[in-house]
């Protein structure tokens, strides 16, 4: 944000990097950086966390790597996976930048090359991810991710190794209350790489879709009202360094819930992990979505509460639902401003300073209108910021203060004048 550009450094996790015209972290999120909430043991995302990884025993847990900083490179978050150059994940409007060398990761993919680089072969790796948004109950600037990947040598050896695996999970997934849809394997539009054997490519999609709906069985399935099937869609999707590659949807309490991506890993990519005799796969899951579903936890702010009366309520290898507390009442502010001639406000922008002054006491913002000046041609914005404490009452007094400091900022840093 603004008011870190200005300032020559910028300490994050204990370090200082000097900061330039890319610099848009703000003091609200280097904030968060030590807090790994997915490391705690009677957090939701701790307890998803551990039951994931109990799902895949003889998968490596990659928790300690020196590389496995958030602090990532570009080239690790983007260039290694084949992003385009244009792609706008790489925007300074969706991204957080620490300076124009470095970035926090935004997926876990980011470290695909460094742990297949160190000779791992089927492994998964849980960690916060940044993305700038927008503000409201289920987004947040920070969320978790679980990333998973199986690479098995691309001769015959390899393919007779998924083929049993393959037999292995059909069985388990035949006996069980569970409707798949799928889609093919390969199609026009989902193609083979082109390098790879076409039936090797359906042997390991078949592994992921196999391994991927086994693990959706064991989260959702027991969760189900009595005889009730559970439900999976596999969508058609695209991923930079994947091909084919897939989304997921669960149907959950009547909504199709969309909770992973993945796909059979690019040659390039595997090039660029020194193991260029492998194929597999690999898929990112969000934590906080399932989490949401499964403990019933209405607000994604909950999982950062320190509210006793929200921790106390989760315990290590049981999922359990959320009993809500009373919620303290809302203070709705309005907030209306001229933006200087040539400038453009990026709600983003606007959400990353709102969420800098008032921190989680944030519930969500809204444009609720624009205005251009039929004479002079000046553009007015209108948000309305809802203002609401998880843990306390919010006193009129307090929120003036703060909504006054958001108005001073506004001025400051984007030479708005409000109306
Ligand atoms: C990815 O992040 C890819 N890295 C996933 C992947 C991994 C693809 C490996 C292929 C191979 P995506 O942006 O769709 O993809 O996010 C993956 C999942 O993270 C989503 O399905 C969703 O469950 C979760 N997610 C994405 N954005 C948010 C958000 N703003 N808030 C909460 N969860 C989110
Ligand atoms: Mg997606």
């Amino acid at each position: 944000m603004q008011s870190l550009r200005r300032v020559p450094f910028v300490r994050v996790l204990g370090r200082e990097y000097p900061t330039d015209r890319m610099t848009n972290i703000s003091p609200a999120i280097v904030g968060k950086l030590p807090l790994k909430l997915h490391s705690r043991p009677n957090h939701p995302l701790g307890v998803l966390r551990s039951f994931i990884e109990s799902h895949f025993p003889s998968y490596s847990r990659i928790d300690c790597l020196d590389s496995l900083s958030p602090v990532v490179t570009p080239k690790q978050n983007f260039d290694l996976l084949s992003f385009p150059k244009d792609h706008p994940g790489r925007s300074l409007t969706d991204s957080y930048y620490i300076n124009k060398e470095l970035m926090l990761r935004t997926h876990t993919s980011a470290h695909e090359v460094d742990i297949f680089s160190c000779g791992e072969t089927q492994w998964l790796l849980t960690a916060d991810v940044y993305r700038r948004d927008e503000i409201d109950a289920s987004h947040y600037p920070v969320f978790h991710q679980t990333e998973g990947a199986r690479i098995v040598s691309a001769d015959s050896h390899g393919m007779d190794q998924i083929r049993h695996d393959n037999a292995e999970l059909e069985q388990h997934l035949r006996r069980s209350n569970i409707i798949i849809q799928d889609v093919p394997h390969l199609s026009a539009t989902n193609p083979c790489q082109p390098h790879h054997d076409p039936e090797h490519t359906k042997l390991v999609a078949a592994n992921l879709k196999l391994s991927l709906n086994s693990l959706i069985l064991g989260l959702f399935g027991g969760r189900l009202n009595a005889g009730e099937p559970l439900r999976v869609r596999w969508i058609e999707a695209t991923f930079p360094w994947t091909t084919p590659s897939f989304e997921v949807e669960v149907y959950f309490r009547g909504k199709w819930l969309e909770i992973l991506g993945c796909g059979v890993i690019h040659q390039s990519t595997l090039d660029h992990s020194n193991v260029p005799n492998k194929l597999g796969w690999a898929f990112g899951l969000g934590l906080e979505r399932i989490a949401m579903v499964l403990f019933s936890i209405p607000d994604i702010r909950l999982f950062w509460s320190m509210d006793p009366r929200f921790r106390s309520q989760f315990k290590q290898g049981e999922i359990t639902t959320f009993k809500p507390y009373s919620k303290y009442p809302a203070c709705f502010k309005d907030i209306s401003f001229w933006l200087p001639g040539d400038t453009t406000l990026h709600d983003n922008d606007f959400c990353d300073l709102v969420r800098d002054v008032a921190g989680d006491i944030v519930e969500n913002v809204k444009m609720t209108d624009t205005y251009t000046h039929p004479k002079t041609n000046r553009k007015s914005v209108c948000y309305r910021i809802n203002y609401r404490s998880m843990d306390r009452s919010l006193s009129n007094d307090e929120t003036n203060v703060l909504h006054a400091q958001v108005a001073s900022r506004l001025r400051d840093e984007f030479g708005v004048e409000i109306r």
